[in-house]
């Protein structure tokens, strides 16, 4: 089984010899003003939760955006931070960008295109030539911040996600010698979604800067694949699949400790949860993770099974996220009325189906709610892999709780115990809740040890373990 350990022992004795460069377009360290005092946080999502690890274990660099209001105060003259701030393992080399470009190529040729061209859902990607090449730009500018880090040095450079598609084939440019290698974090879609962007073949040409190529999922790696072939162009790029996963001893250590069993209290308290069924959604507020949909099928349950009245709570956590891009905002209006609706049509004075915790929750919060939860809903249209799913089995130490999961995440090629839903079939899914809150105990727990049997073995070091492995290998190789 990786460990933390035995992957910093891997790093100590197959790259030493290398720099570890890692490429993200969010930072894993986010330094802010509170009134005149500097403080810091971890941003919410998959990817940082996901990294930070394998960097704290391997050393090395970390080249990102910075995007915090104090960033510019704390580095050096040649933009460096060392990190975690307050226990510094690593090196954080932040890249300023201006509003211009992270409207280009953030908000609109990433997140507006890239993202719904990826998942299939029926949001249609947005392509403006204005974004591409701002896109193009800040990929240089990143790749000038990579050379710059790396000087003279043997590096070994792992890029993440989407923001960086034409990244691998600007730094090679600059510096032939170097083993690249890039993991992405979304679905690759079919070559006749991939035709639909006016530039995929500048994308798949990008990728192919790259010596190792990774996805979720060999089913993505396998669309790639044809997509190369489709579209007629040629690379040496090593195309395979490294399921991405959490850090199951630290969330299973967290979620024992006292203070979460306080803070579990303090929640049963506030929110009377008391004798309840416990459902818990836990998501960044994103269309690719069907909330609307679950919403509407906990309004099904509720109509079909009148004798839950009263009965179930189901809680939706989650921080809004993208809000400058116009759908988001459509989205974030429609979970608010649907959760006004249900809670006016079943909701008393005493109780009320659904409870919204749209703010920024605290790893100990977040802890709570996955032990307090009889139920946990994952429900996306798409996912590349979906880690809520994994934290919430890494959480239940008591090998109780159902996962309910789509069967269209990543996720769900792993964890073959989860009660698997088509979260589009409303009816459906509203019995597979049913199924959920009445399944019996013995089932419960047959179903979640296998679970977690399977997450504690590919925990997120297995992933980062395979990925540098295996990059390591070809840069033996060259
Ligand atoms: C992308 C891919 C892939 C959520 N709400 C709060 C909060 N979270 C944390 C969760 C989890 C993370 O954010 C979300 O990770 P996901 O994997 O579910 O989804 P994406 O952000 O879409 O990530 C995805 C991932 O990259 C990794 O490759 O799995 O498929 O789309 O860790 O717990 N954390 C806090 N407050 C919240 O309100 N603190």
């Amino acid at each position: 089984m990786w460990t933390r350990e035995s992957l910093g022992q891997l790093v100590k004795e197959k790259l030493s010899r290398y720099l570890l460069v890692v490429v993200s377009n969010r930072e894993p360290y986010v330094h802010t003003l509170a009134g005149d005092k500097i403080t810091w946080h971890q941003p919410v999502g998959g990817l940082t939760e996901a990294l930070d690890p394998v960097l704290r274990s391997s050393g090395g660099t970390w080249v990102a955006q910075g995007s915090g209001d104090a960033d510019r105060k704390v580095v050096d003259a040649a933009d460096r931070v060392a990190v975690p701030p307050d226990r510094p393992e690593y090196t954080l080399r932040r890249v300023w960008l201006t509003q211009e470009e992270v409207n280009g190529y953030y908000l609109g040729f990433a997140n507006e295109g890239l993202w719904p061209l990826c998942h299939t859902t029926s949001v249609p990607p947005v392509f403006r030539d204005g974004d591409w090449l701002t896109y193009k730009k800040v990929n240089r500018i990143f790749a000038d911040a990579v050379a710059q880090e790396i000087g003279g040095r043997r590096a070994l450079v792992l890029v993440q996600d989407y923001h960086f598609a034409l990244l691998a084939s600007y730094i090679r440019a600059q510096n032939p010698g170097l083993t690249i290698g890039q993991f992405w974090h979304i679905p690759w879609p079919s070559f006749k979604v991939l035709r639909t962007c006016p530039w995929y073949g500048e994308i798949l040409a990008g990728l192919l800067g790259n010596d190792l190529l990774g996805f979720h999922t060999p089913s993505y790696c396998r669309n790639f694949k044809e997509s190369v072939e489709d579209a007629a162009v040629n690379g040496a790029t090593a195309v395979e699949a490294f399921p991405i996963s959490v850090d199951f001893r630290k969330i299973s250590g967290d979620a024992a400790a006292p203070e979460v069993e306080r803070e579990m209290d303090s929640l049963r308290r506030e929110f009377n949860l008391e004798g309840k069924y416990v459902g818990i959604g836990m998501d960044r507020l994103d269309y690719t993770k069907g909330i609307p949909e679950r919403l509407q099928a906990l309004d099904r349950f509720l109509e079909d099974n009148s004798r839950y009245l009263g009965r179930v709570v189901f809680i939706q956590a989650g921080m809004p996220s993208r809000t400058q891009v116009g759908i988001y905002e459509q989205l974030d209006r429609r979970v608010d009325e649907l959760i006004r609706g249900l809670n006016q049509k079943y909701g008393t004075a005493s109780w009320q189906p659904v409870i919204p915790l749209m703010r920024q929750l605290t790893p100990v919060t977040l802890n709570a709610l996955r032990r307090l939860a009889h139920f946990c809903v994952v429900s996306s249209l798409h996912d590349g892999m979906n880690l809520v799913a994994k934290e919430y089995v890494a959480a239940r130490t008591d090998d109780d709780g159902v996962l309910i999961l789509s069967k269209f995440t990543g996720a769900a090629e792993e964890l073959a115990e989860a009660v698997f839903i088509d979260p589009r079939v409303i009816g459906e899914f509203a019995g597979k809740i049913k199924e959920a809150i009445e399944m019996p105990e013995e089932e419960r727990r047959r179903r979640m040890s296998a679970l977690r049997r399977t997450v504690a073995e590919n925990n997120i070091y297995k992933w980062g373990a395979s990925m540098l492995s295996r990059l390591a290998a070809i840069a033996e190789e060259k």
